[in-house]
């Protein structure tokens, strides 16, 4: 995270979480007000960014949309090395992708900076009638490791808004301390080695090529500055 003079935030943040478990339509609900049925699973993986206004502070995200699938794993570091949050993500219809969450969080804990700022999510809400995790059941994981969780639906937009509001109010918050080993120029490395990485990094179904969808927001979301959204082609 760079603190960039008049409450102007930069933070990377990453996705992490069992493949299909819906980071990519997350993104692209929260960056280009999209949605897609039939997202492709993520090739290595994909960087969008999207600044949001505070009355606090404006927060520029640089986000990192990681590949779930098991072969992607040990690229992984690259991705959340330098974060200042990360959002780790499970499909409540899915108990093997809480587990794998589990994970994740176990890696982020061990690996990450200490003051990483962590969600756990809970996708999917709207398949209630297939739910597989309990609400409790995140909440009380959440709470007992230091995450803030919150359930959400790509496809309806339940709480996705709130989600990256959430961690924009956190980052503003957070001691200036907290940039410790995210300075700008270490970050600036770690994506240039995450570029080369990712060569065959996916351009999910078209969304890509477009580079300045409006994501068309009302009441608090109207506060969002600027929605371009870049997908690394690499
Ligand atoms: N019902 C429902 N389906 C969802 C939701 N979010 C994503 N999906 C679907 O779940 C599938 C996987 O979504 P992705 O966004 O590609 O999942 P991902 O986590 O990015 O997967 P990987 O890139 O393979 O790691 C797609 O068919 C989405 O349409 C949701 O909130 N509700
Ligand atoms: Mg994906």
């Amino acid at each position: 995270m760079a603190r960039m003079g008049s409450g102007n935030i930069q933070a990377k943040l990453v996705l992490l979480g069992d493949m299909g478990t819906g980071k990519t339509s997350i993104v692209l609900r929260f960056v280009k007000g999209q949605y897609f049925d039939c997202q492709e699973s993520t090739i290595g993986a994909a960087f969008f960014s999207q600044v949001l206004s505070l009355n606090e502070a404006t927060v520029k995200f640089d986000i990192w949309d990681t590949a779930g699938q098991e072969r992607y794993h040990s690229l992984a570091p690259m991705y959340y090395r330098g974060a200042a949050a990360a959002i780790v993500v499970y499909d409540i219809s899915s108990m093997d992708s809480f587990i794998r969450a589990k994970k994740w969080v176990q890696e982020l804990q061990r690996q990450g900076n200490p003051y990483l700022i962590m969600a756990l999510v809970a996708n999917k809400v709207d398949l209630e009638a297939k739910r597989k995790v309990g609400s409790e059941e995140g909440l009380q994981y959440a709470q007992e490791n230091g995450l803030f969780f919150m359930e959400t639906s790509a496809k309806t937009a339940e709480n996705i808004n709130e989600l990256f509001y959430e961690i924009a109010k956190r980052l503003a918050k957070a001691r200036p301390s907290r940039s410790l080993g995210m300075r700008l120029s270490s970050e600036t490395q770690d994506r240039g080695r995450s570029c080369r990485s990712t060569s065959k990094a996916e351009v999910p179904n078209g969304c890509a090529t477009n580079t300045s969808a409006q994501l068309h927001a009302t009441g608090l979301w109207g506060s969002l500055v600027d929605t371009s959204a870049q997908p690394r082609m690499g």
